[in-house]
C-alpha cells in the first residue's frame, strides 16, 4: 500500500483499528476501505474481527445510537424500520448491466454507469458523524469447498449485530485465504435518520454489480435490503453458480429422522412466507438452515449447506402450538433482535398470532400505537407489522442438526418446491423424474403474494424455483443450469411439491398446519422405497393406507377417506389453466426457454386432457388408483 493511503487509513480509523484491518494483508480490502471511507466521510471507523468483544461492541453500538432498544428480557432487543421501508424493495432493487447487456423482461436492470454515479452520489457524505463498521463474514462453513468469504462496510449497527447473528464470522477466513481478491464485497448506508429511521426513503436503492461482486443499498434499514449478506448475496452467489458447477438457492436444508434412527437430508424451496421456515422447525426433525443453501455435486450426488449460521424468520403465527422451538429461543433469555413488533408496557415484544391477546397500546412502527390507530390513508395500523420478524442464532435452537457446521454438506434424498396455491395441486406430490421435477414443479412455480415485499398481497404470481426475485442470469440459462446439474448426477435426489394451502369451495383450508410432517414422512418412505403410490397425470401421490398410517404415527390423529378425497382429488381444468399460464409467461418474458420446457408441460396437458375426456375435471384418488 502507498504511504499515502497508509497514513490516511491509520489517521481515519486509530491505531487499533488500522492494526486489525492491516493483519488481513489484503490489498483488495485496504483499496475498498480506503475508497469508501473517502466517499462516505464517516467520523469513525470500526474493524470487526471474529472475537466476541468485537461483536459485543457492535450490539452495544446498537443500543447506544438507538438503532435497537433493550427489551425486558435478558439479551433481547428490537429494531423498527421506517413505516415504507417493511419489506423486500423489488422496484428499486437492480442489477447495474454494461452497455448492450440485457437479462429479458423478468429481471430488472440500470445502466451501469448511470447506476453507478447515482449510487455514488447517494453515497456521497452519507456517513458523516456516524461510525463505519467493517465486518468480515464467511457465507458457508468455515474451511469448505461451499464457502465464499465477504467483506461488508454499513454505518449501521443494526445491520452489523444482524449479520454477526446470521452468519459465520470471516475475519480469520480472510487472513487464511492471504491476499485473496475474489470476494464478496456489500456497502451499504441508511443515508440521514430521522427520528430513528431512514429518512430518503424515496432514495431507496439496492444495486447489483455482479461482474465487480459488489452490491450497495441505500436509503433503507430493512434487513431485506440492507443484510447484504442475505439476498443480495444470493444474487452474486446465483450469478458465480452459472459459471462453475454448483446451484445457489432459496431453500432450507433440513434432516427427517425416521423411527428406525435413519436420517434423510431434504432441501425446499418456498417464496417468503409460505412455510419454509416452519418445515424446516418440525417437531422431532432437525434444522440445518432456513432459507439459502449451495449444492453441489459430489461423486455424482448432491450435498448441501446452509450458507448462514442464523434464522431471520417472520414472527407472525410464532405460538407455543405452532412453533415450540422458536417460541422457547424468543422467550427466554438469549441475544434475539425482533423487528417491527409491538412493544408493551411491559417493555416486552408482542406479535400477531402468538396466542397472547393483542395490547390495547404500545410502541410499534409507526411510534406510538393504540388499538384502531389508523395511517394517513386509513388503512387500519396492526399492532406488529405482519412482516414482523425475529434474528437468531441457530444454535440456540434445540433441533439443530449436528451437521450443521459440516464442510462436505450433507447428502440430499430429497428437493421439494411449495408455494401459496389456494386451488390447484395437491398437498404432495412426487415428480417422474429429474427433468420432471425441475420443469413441472421449479421451473413451473407460482405462489400467492405474501407481505414480504412491498405491493399487494393474495396475487398469483410466477415464482421459478421460488428464485426468481434474487435470479441474477436468464431464466432460460437457470432453467439449463439446473437440467445439465441433474444430467451429471449418478444418483439424483427425488423433487417432490407440496402445497399447505390448498382450500375448498367455501375457502376453508383442506389441510392443518402440522400435516405438512406427514408429507415430508411420506416422501421420505417414497425416497427409500418402501411404499408405492399412484401415478397421475401431474406425479405420484399417497395411497390412502400410508397417510392413514403415517397420521397417526407423526400426529396421533385419525385420518379419514373423506379427507383423503378432498385433498387429493386432481383439479383437471385448474391444472390445465396454469400449465396455460405457465405457457404464457415464457412465451411471453423469457426469450431463451429450453424448447423442453414447452415439450413437457404440452404432454402433462394432453394427460390432463385425456383424463379430462375419461372421468371429468374433478377425479378422485381411487378413480386414479383404479386406472393405473
Ligand atoms: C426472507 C425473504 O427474508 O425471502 O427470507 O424475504
Ligand atoms: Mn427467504
Amino acid at each position: 500500500m502507498e504511504m499515502k493511503t497508509m497514513n490516511f487509513l491509520k489517521e481515519k480509523c486509530g491505531e487499533e483499528n488500522y492494526k486489525k484491518l492491516t493483519a488481513l494483508n489484503n490489498q483488495k480490502i485496504n483499496g475498498f476501505v480506503t475508497g469508501y471511507i473517502q466517499l462516505c466521510n464517516p467520523e469513525k471507523v470500526f474493524v470487526r474481527t471474529d472475537s466476541a468483544e468485537d461483536a459485543l461492541y457492535i450490539r452495544n453500538k446498537a443500543i447506544e445510537n438507538g438503532e435497537e432498544k433493550k427489551l425486558a428480557m435478558d439479551g433481547h432487543t428490537v429494531h423498527f424500520d421506517g413505516y415504507y421501508d417493511q419489506a423486500r424493495d423489488k422496484g428499486n432493487t437492480k442489477y447495474l448491466l454494461a452497455k448492450g447487456i440485457d437479462f429479458g423482461p423478468s429481471i430488472k436492470g440500470i445502466n451501469k454507469e448511470e447506476g453507478l454515479m447515482e449510487i455514488q452520489e447517494y453515497l456521497k457524505d452519507s456517513m458523516v458523524g456516524k461510525e463505519m463498521y467493517i465486518c468480515f463474514f464467511c457465507l458457508g462453513p468455515l474451511d469448505s469447498e461451499f464457502s465464499i468469504v465477504c467483506a461488508q462496510i454499513t454505518d449501521s449497527s443494526y445491520v452489523a449485530h444482524s449479520e454477526g447473528i446470521l452468519y459465520r464470522s470471516g475475519y480469520e477466513e480472510f487472513k487464511k485465504k492471504e491476499n485473496c481478491n475474489d470476494f464478496f464485497r456489500f456497502v451499504h448506508s441508511a443515508g440521514v435518520i430521522e427520528s430513528g429511521v431512514s429518512k430518503n426513503v424515496a432514495q431507496r436503492r439496492v444495486y447489483v454489480d455482479l461482474q465487480d461482486k459488489i452490491v450497495f443499498s441505500t436509503n433503507t434499514q430493512y434487513a431485506g435490503n440492507t443484510v447484504g449478506l442475505k439476498k443480495l448475496a444470493l444474487r452474486l452467489a446465483i450469478y458465480q453458480a452459472s459459471k462453475e458447477d454448483w446451484l445457489a438457492e432459496h431453500m432450507f436444508v433440513m434432516g427427517i429422522h425416521n423411527p428406525k434412527g435413519r436420517v434423510t437430508y431434504f432441501t425446499g424451496a418456498f417464496p417468503s412466507a409460505c412455510g419454509k421456515t416452519s418445515t424446516s422447525m418440525l417437531p422431532g426433525e432437525t434444522i440445518i438452515g432456513d432459507d439459502i443453501a449451495y449444492l453441489r455435486n459430489r461423486e455424482g450426488k448432491i450435498y448441501a449447506v446452509n450458507v448462514e449460521s442464523g434464522i431471520f424468520g417472520i414472527i407472525r403465527d410464532v405460538n407455543p402450538e405452532s412453533d415450540p422451538l422458536i417460541w422457547e429461543a424468543l422467550t427466554f433469555s438469549g441475544e434475539v433482535i425482533f423487528s417491527n413488533v409491538l412493544v408493551t408496557e411491559k417493555n416486552a415484544p408482542s406479535w400477531l398470532g402468538d396466542e397472547r391477546g393483542i395490547p390495547e397500546e404500545g410502541i410499534n412502527y409507526s411510534g406510538e400505537w393504540v388499538k384502531g390507530k389508523k395511517d394517513a390513508k386509513g388503512n387500519d395500523i396492526t399492532s406488529s407489522h405482519k412482516n414482523a420478524r425475529y434474528t437468531v442464532r441457530i444454535n440456540r435452537l434445540k433441533n439443530r442438526d449436528i451437521k450443521a457446521d459440516d464442510p462436505q454438506g450433507v447428502l440430499v434424498g430429497g428437493v421439494i418446491y411449495g408455494g401459496r396455491d389456494s386451488n390447484i395441486s395437491v398437498p404432495v406430490q412426487e415428480s417422474f423424474d429429474w427433468k420432471h421435477g425441475v420443469l413441472t414443479m421449479g421451473a413451473s412455480l407460482e405462489s400467492e403474494t405474501t407481505a414480504a415485499t412491498l405491493g399487494q398481497e393474495g396475487v398469483r404470481k410466477f415464482n421459478i424455483m421460488a428464485n426468481l426475485d434474487f435470479l441474477s442470469i436468464p431464466l432460460g440459462k437457470y432453467i439449463n443450469k439446473y437440467l445439465n446439474f441433474g444430467s451429471k448426477l449418478t444418483s439424483a435426489p427425488i423433487i417432490f411439491a407440496v402445497n399447505y394451502f390448498l382450500k375448498n369451495s367455501n375457502d376453508d383450508y383442506l389441510t392443518e398446519k402440522e400435516d405438512k410432517h406427514v408429507w415430508i414422512r411420506w416422501m421420505e418412505q417414497r425416497i427409500h422405497k418402501e411404499i408405492d403410490a399412484i401415478k397421475t397425470p401431474t406425479g405420484f401421490i399417497p395411497e390412502y393406507e400410508d397417510l392413514k398410517r403415517l397420521f397417526k404415527e407423526v400426529l396421533n390423529k385419525d385420518y379419514t377417506k373423506e379427507e383423503y378425497g378432498e385433498q387429493f382429488t386432481l383439479r383437471v381444468a385448474e391444472n390445465i389453466a396454469k400449465i396455460e399460464r405457465i405457457v404464457e409467461v415464457y412465451k411471453n418474458s423469457v426469450p431463451d426457454t429450453p424448447d423442453v420446457l414447452f415439450k413437457v408441460l404440452e404432454e402433462q396437458k394432453q394427460q390432463l386432457e385425456r383424463v379430462k375426456a375419461e372421468h371429468g375435471d374433478y377425479i378422485s384418488p381411487e378413480i386414479l388408483k383404479a386406472s393405473n
